[in-house]
């Protein structure tokens, strides 16, 4: 088991504000770990969950969040991308970093072509250490940060700061087929996908319910729209290079007329694409630590793909989930489909081209 303190140790992004507070001091490490024994379990994935302020949340992550709830405070420039585990943080990370920095590197030697994106773009819940581990104190302005934290439990002081945050989202279905596959990889023995689905509906992911976690940040994207920018997946997916200026624009640095026509934008696409980023040295072969479990960064580029979920779920899977995320978002104006009608039939028509190909 890791060290409590060690995981509580509050993250270097806001020692720079907090410097010599001692994270940990209102809860004696004892007390702690009492706390968190005390509160309801789900296991299966690939470690302990426990239900935290209406949360599932990894036993091993409590004590972090904790730290930050008690003591980070964001600078107003700060922009803080969020995003539920495997709905393509590692992507959101490339993008924005490539957008912020255009100007400090030239695409050809570029960070990213020898950096994992969670090596230059720090979570603030979840210490990274790769080859090189992310320097806070010369991050450029404004400065990127990463968290998975719902937005409920966030410290007021983000609601408070003029930081921004981006938030990006993914059809869930893909959301727990990717998930199951990353654990899976990182630890065979862990429940077969069965299992890790009826988990799933029951809302016990990593900071799950996914659909608390999405609406949560919809309805303060709704409130707030200059301060909170919604994406999902599937948007940047289609229009990638229309995500990538409205991305630009909201983090404060809009690509000029004469970046786009000498192809900036283009750049950034091509830079953070699946393909290229998958084919890196660092990420085909390059290990990392995050939060005390040592990742392969191959692990973090598996397909890429929308949809992939009817490679993995049955049909009945498929539907009943589509049915729960559909009603849990009901009224809110969130979907992940086209429409209500559309819903079913793109679930069908799905079924019906991978069954055309099965049978060849
Ligand atoms: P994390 O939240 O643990 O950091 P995250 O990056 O969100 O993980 O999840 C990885 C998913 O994003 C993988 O999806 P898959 O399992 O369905 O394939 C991964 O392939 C995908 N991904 C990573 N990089 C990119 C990219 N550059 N473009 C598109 N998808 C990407």
């Amino acid at each position: 088991m890791d060290s409590p303190l060690l995981l509580s140790s509050v993250p270097s992004g806001a020692q720079q504000d907090e410097e010599d507070h001692d994270p940990i001091k209102d809860l004696t490490v004892q007390e702690q770990s009492n706390l968190i024994s005390s509160l309801p379990k789900r296991e299966g994935w690939m470690r302990v969950l426990r239900r935290y302020q209406g949360f599932w949340i990894s036993d091993v992550a409590i004590p972090r969040l904790m730290a930050i709830q008690a003591h980070f405070k964001p600078r107003p420039t700060d922009v803080i991308l969020v995003t539920q585990p495997k709905a393509g943080t590692t992507w959101l990370k490339a993008l924005a970093f490539a957008i912020v920095n255009r100007s400090n590197y030239s695409f050809s030697q570029h960070p990213l072509l020898s950096r994992n994106p969670h090596e230059c773009v720090p979570f603030i819940d979840l210490p990274y250490v790769g080859g090189h581990a992310a320097d806070y104190k010369s991050l450029a302005q404004p400065r990127l940060l990463a968290t998975h934290i719902p937005y409920s439990l966030l410290p007021a002081s983000v609601a408070d700061s003029d930081c921004r945050l981006v938030y990006l989202c993914r059809d869930p279905k893909d959301v727990l087929v990717s998930l199951w596959h990353f654990m899976k990889a990182m630890k065979p023995e862990i429940m077969e996908l069965s299992p890790a689905f009826e988990m799933f509906c029951d809302g016990a992911t990593p900071y799950g319910p996914v659909w608390e976690h999405n609406l949560e940040y919809w309805r303060e994207s709704l409130r707030r729209p200059e301060k909170v920018l919604f994406l999902k997946y599937e948007e940047i997916v289609a229009e990638p290079m229309r995500s990538v200026k409205s991305l630009a624009e909201f983090m404060g640095c809009p690509f000029s007329e004469e970046e786009e026509r000498d192809g900036a934008v283009e750049e950034v696409v091509r830079l953070c694409s699946f393909e290229k980023l998958s084919s890196m040295e660092v990420n085909k072969r390059g290990v990392g630590l995050m939060g005390g479990v040592t990742i392969q960064q191959a692990n973090f580029f598996r397909k890429g793909k929308v949809g992939d979920w009817v490679n993995h779920l049955s049909r009945d899977m498929a539907e009943r989930l589509d049915r729960l995320v559909h009603e849990k978002l009901n009224g809110s104006g969130l979907t992940f489909q086209l429409g209500d009608e559309d819903y079913w039939d793109v679930t069908r028509m799905m079924y019906a081209v991978r069954l055309a190909l099965i049978e060849g």
